[in-house]
C-alpha cells in the first residue's frame, strides 16, 4: 500500500493586497467596479508555497464580507489556527475553523491555499485531488450592466464571436425586459441567462413572469440574498428555472433549496461556500438530487481563476460556468500561461501538478500595496 505523504507543517501565512484595474468596468444591480483590490494568501510549508485568492470584494455589497474584514479574520483567527500545525490535507482544514462563524470567503482562501500546497506536495493536479473528471470545461460569460443597450449588444456579439457557449447578463428593475427583448430579437437561439443579484421583491412576481417569454436558461438570484422560502414561492409560478447564488452558503442550504423547490440549478462559488471541501459537498448534494451546477466567478485574478477551473472539472458541473479568459478582465494576469478559451468556448485542463499555472511572483510584488507574514 502506498504510504501517504507526511503532513504539511504550516510555517507561515502571507497576506498580500494587490491592486488591479479591470480592462472594462463591471456593473451589477448593487454597483460598478472599475478596479479590484485583491487579497492573496500564501501558505509556506516544507519549502513549498500554496497560493489562493480571497474573493471578498471591495465592499460588503454582494455578501457581508469585504477585503478588510477578510484580512482581519485571516490575520487574527484563521492563520493562527493552522500555524505551526501538521496538516495532512486541505480536507482537514474546515474543522480547525469551526469556532469562527461565517467569514466563508476568508476561510476559503486559507483552506484553498492548503489544498494548493497539498497538490504540489503530492505532485498531482489539483483537479484530480478535488475529484475532477473532465479534461475540458465549458465557458460562459457574465456581462455587466452597460451605459446603453447598444453597448451591451456589441459586447455580446464579441463574446459570441470568441466562442463562449452561454451569455449571462446582469439585470435590475429598469434594465431587464427591454434589454432581454433586444437580445432575443437579434439572437433567438443562444443559450441566455440573467442575474439579478437580489434586485427584486415578491411584489415583482408578475414582472418576473414576463421573463418567461425570453426562454432563458435560468434567472439567477432574483430575490433576497439570504432567502430560500420566497424563491420557492415564486419558482412555482415561473416557467424559467431559478438558479441560486448568494443564498447557497453551504451544503445544507443547497439541500433546503432543492427540497423546497426554490431553484432548479445552483451556482457554486468556492469562496461563497467557505472553501473546496464545502464546494465539493454542495456539488455532491446537487448531484444526488440530479440538480446541475456551474461555477460562478467573482472577477478573480489568475490565482482564483485557476482554482475555479480545477473545481469545474467535477462531474456535476454540467452547465457552462462564469469562468472565462484572463484577457476579458486584465491587461496582464498574475499567472502564466494566462487562462485562454478555445474557439469552441472551452478551457483545456492541464495534466501538470498543482493548478497547471505558475504564479508570477515578480509581477505580484510590483502590484502589492500591503503585505503581512504571520508566523507561529
Ligand atoms: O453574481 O455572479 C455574480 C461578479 C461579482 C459579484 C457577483 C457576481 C459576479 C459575476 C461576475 O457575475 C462573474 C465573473 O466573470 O467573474
Ligand atoms: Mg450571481
Amino acid at each position: 500500500m502506498a504510504r501517504s505523504p507526511d503532513p504539511m507543517k504550516i510555517e507561515a501565512v502571507t497576506l498580500r493586497e494587490i491592486r488591479m484595474p479591470l480592462v472594462h468596468f463591471f456593473e451589477t444591480s448593487f454597483g460598478r467596479t472599475t478596479s479590484r483590490r485583491i487579497l492573496l494568501v500564501t501558505v509556506h510549508t516544507d519549502g513549498l508555497a500554496g497560493w489562493a485568492e480571497c474573493v471578498a470584494a471591495e465592499n460588503p455589497f454582494y455578501n457581508e464580507e469585504y477585503i478588510d474584514t477578510a484580512w482581519m479574520v485571516l490575520n487574527q483567527y484563521l492563520a493562527p489556527s493552522v500555524l505551526g500545525c501538521e496538516i495532512g490535507s486541505g480536507r482537514d482544514v474546515p474543522a480547525r475553523f469551526a469556532k469562527v462563524r461565517g467569514n466563508r470567503m476568508a476561510k476559503a482562501a486559507l483552506e484553498n491555499a492548503i489544498w494548493d500546497a497539498e497538490a504540489r506536495q503530492k505532485n498531482v493536479p489539483l483537479w484530480k485531488l478535488l475529484g475532477g473528471t473532465r479534461r475540458e470545461i465549458a465557458c460562459g460569460v457574465s456581462i455587466g450592466i452597460q451605459d446603453s443597450i447598444e453597448q451591451l449588444l456589441e459586447k455580446i456579439a464579441a463574446e459570441l464571436a470568441a466562442g463562449y457557449q452561454r451569455i449571462k447578463v446582469k439585470v435590475k428593475p429598469g434594465w431587464d425586459i427591454a434589454v432581454l427583448e433586444r437580445i432575443r430579437r437579434r439572437w433567438p437561439d443562444i443559450l441566455l441567462s440573467c442575474d439579478a443579484n437580489s434586485a427584486y421583491r415578491l411584489e415583482d412576481a408578475d414582472h418576473l413572469r414576463r421573463f418567461d417569454a425570453f426562454r432563458l436558461l435560468m434567472i439567477e438570484q432574483p430575490l433576497w440574498n439570504d432567502d430560500i422560502f420566497a424563491h420557492a414561492c415564486i419558482q412555482k409560478t415561473l416557467k424559467t428555472a431559478i438558479c441560486l447564488d448568494e443564498s447557497i452558503r453551504q451544503a445544507r442550504d443547497a439541500q433546503a433549496a432543492i427540497e423546497t423547490g426554490a431553484c432548479r440549478i445552483i451556482n457554486i462559488k468556492v469562496g461563497r461556500v467557505g472553501g473546496f471541501s464545502e464546494a465539493i459537498a454542495v456539488h455532491d448534494v446537487c448531484q444526488s438530487h440530479d440538480v446541475p451546477v456551474w461555477c460562478g466567478g467573482m472577477l478573480e485574478s489568475g490565482v482564483g481563476r485557476a482554482h475555479n477551473i480545477a473545481l469545474s472539472t467535477l462531474p456535476n458541473f454540467r452547465l457552462p460556468g462564469d469562468v472565462s479568459a484572463s484577457k476579458r478582465y486584465w491587461r496582464e494576469d498574475i499567472i502564466e500561461p494566462e487562462v485562454e478559451v478555445t474557439p469552441q468556448g472551452t478551457i483545456a485542463i492541464s495534466d501538470k501538478p498543482g493548478t497547471g499555472y505558475t504564479v508570477r511572483e515578480d509581477l505580484i510584488r510590483r502590484l502589492t500595496v500591503r503585505e503581512e507574514t504571520i508566523r507561529p
